[in-house]
C-alpha cells in the first residue's frame, strides 16, 4: 500500500511539470523563402562588384596562347572558370590570345583577379585586339589603365564597338603591383 501511495504521489507531482511543458511548446511556421536571404545589416560585398554580362563567356575553356609565364602560373589558368588560379606573364609587353573556335560579334572583355582583399589594389594597362583568322588583328580598345580593387570585385570591364571576331588578343603593358614584374589575370572573359 505504501508503494502504491508513493507512485500516486509521484504521478501527481509530475502533472504540473507536464502541463508546463505543454504551455511552452510553440509551433512556428517557416517564412516563405525560395532563395538564400541576407539580412540588411550584412550587405553582400558582391553588390559593389563591377557588373559583367550574364551571357556566355566565349573564352572559357577555349584554346589560349601566350608568351613566357612566371613560375607555375600558366596561361591555361586564365580561362578555367576559377578565380583562385591565375596567369602571370614574365615581363612586358605580355600578349595572350584566345581562339574562340567560331566567329562571334564581340563587344566586351573582362579581366578578373582573385576577388579576395589579399590581392591589394593595382593598375594594369591593357589593350584589346580582334582577328578573323588569328593573323591579322584590329585594335578595338586602345591601351588604357584599369584599376583593380577588391572593393569592386578585383575585376575590370572593357567595352568596345561590336566587332566580328574568331580570335581575341589582350596586350598588357603595365602592372603597378610591386609583387610582380608581369601581367596577372585569374580569368579573362569575352562576351558578345
Ligand atoms: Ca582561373
Amino acid at each position: 500500500m505504501k508503494r502504491i501511495f508513493c507512485l500516486l504521489l509521484a504521478a501527481l507531482l509530475a502533472l504540473p511539470a507536464l502541463a508546463a511543458c505543454e504551455t511552452i511548446v510553440t509551433i512556428v511556421s517557416a517564412p516563405e523563402q525560395t532563395a538564400p536571404q541576407r539580412p540588411p545589416c550584412f550587405p553582400d560585398p558582391a553588390d559593389d562588384y563591377i557588373p559583367l554580362p550574364d551571357t556566355e563567356n566565349l573564352a572559357q575553356g577555349k584554346p589560349v596562347a601566350s608568351g613566357a609565364h612566371t613560375d607555375v602560373y600558366v596561361d591555361r589558368n586564365v580561362n578555367d572558370g576559377k578565380t583562385d588560379t591565375y596567369w602571370e606573364s614574365k615581363g612586358f609587353p605580355a600578349e595572350i590570345t584566345f581562339d574562340l573556335q567560331g566567329t562571334y560579334t564581340v563587344s566586351t572583355v573582362a579581366v578578373c583577379l582573385n576577388p579576395s582583399s589579399i590581392w591589394e589594389p593595382r593598375i594594369q594597362e591593357i589593350a584589346v585586339e580582334v582577328s578573323p583568322d588569328g593573323e591579322t588583328f584590329t585594335q578595338v580598345a586602345a591601351p588604357d589603365r584599369y584599376q583593380f580593387d577588391a572593393a569592386t570585385g578585383n575585376r575590370v570591364r572593357i567595352d568596345f564597338d561590336p566587332m566580328p571576331a574568331a580570335f581575341v588578343r589582350l596586350i598588357f603593358t603595365l602592372n603597378s603591383s610591386s609583387r610582380t614584374g608581369g601581367a596577372q589575370a585569374a580569368e579573362i572573359c569575352v562576351y558578345e
